[in-house]
């Protein structure tokens, strides 16, 4: 196999696009011929992480499971697409040192989109529903989300097209000779 592996850690609110971005690049990675796996809520939070839930603990504790998870897929030799809104940084940078420790690549993917242009497509409606408080600790409503401060990568979801988003990260991962 002629690939390291990689995580590819894809941040930012419910609806952001996350999910959307990490299908598409999965997609244009196996053109490439490279072999990558995709973690989401669909899952692991259906799976083994469904003993968990929304308060700021569960969240905490979904992100240090699945980071491990991914680390393992990498070790591996898969490029891992990690897509949760993951909205604590120092989760995210326990992650990161979990892998950078193990000299495993960590790339932390911004997906970043305002909350009004998030609320506006509400895929699921669940917006609605956490303004309704039928949701409670939601994203971005009533729960916090904290913007990476120096993401390797800095998507911006309102305003670029999809196959741009992909070619960033698909030059990123070249000229950092991870694919
Ligand atoms: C945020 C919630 C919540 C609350 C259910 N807050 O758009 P979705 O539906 O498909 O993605 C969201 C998903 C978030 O799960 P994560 O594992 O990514 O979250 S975290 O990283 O914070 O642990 C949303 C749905 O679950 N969802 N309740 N209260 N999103």
């Amino acid at each position: 196999l002629n690939q390291k592996g990689a995580t590819l850690w894809f941040t930012g609110l419910s609806g952001s696009g996350k999910s959307t971005i990490a299908v598409a690049l999965e997609e244009a990675l196996f053109k490439r011929g490279k072999l990558s796996y995709r973690l989401d809520g669909d899952n692991i939070r259906m799976g083994i992480n469904k003993n968990l839930g929304f308060s700021d603990e569960d969240r905490t504790e979904n992100i240090r499971r699945i980071g491990e998870v991914s680390k393992l897929f990498v070790d591996a030799g898969l490029i891992t697409l990690s897509s949760f809104i993951s909205p604590f940084r120092e989760d995210r940078d326990q992650v990161r040192r979990l892998h950078e420790e193990s000299n495993m690549p960590f790339i932390e993917i911004f997906v970043d989109c305002s909350l009004s242009e998030a609320e506006n497509r509400d895929p699921k409606g669940l917006y609605v529903k956490a303004r309704a408080g039928e949701i409670k600790n939601f994203t971005g409503i009533d729960s916090p989300y904290e913007a990476p401060e120096k993401p390797e990568i800095h998507l911006h979801t309102d305003t670029t097209p999809l196959d741009q988003e992909v070619a960033i990260i698909i030059d990123y991962l070249v000229q950092h000779g991870l694919i």
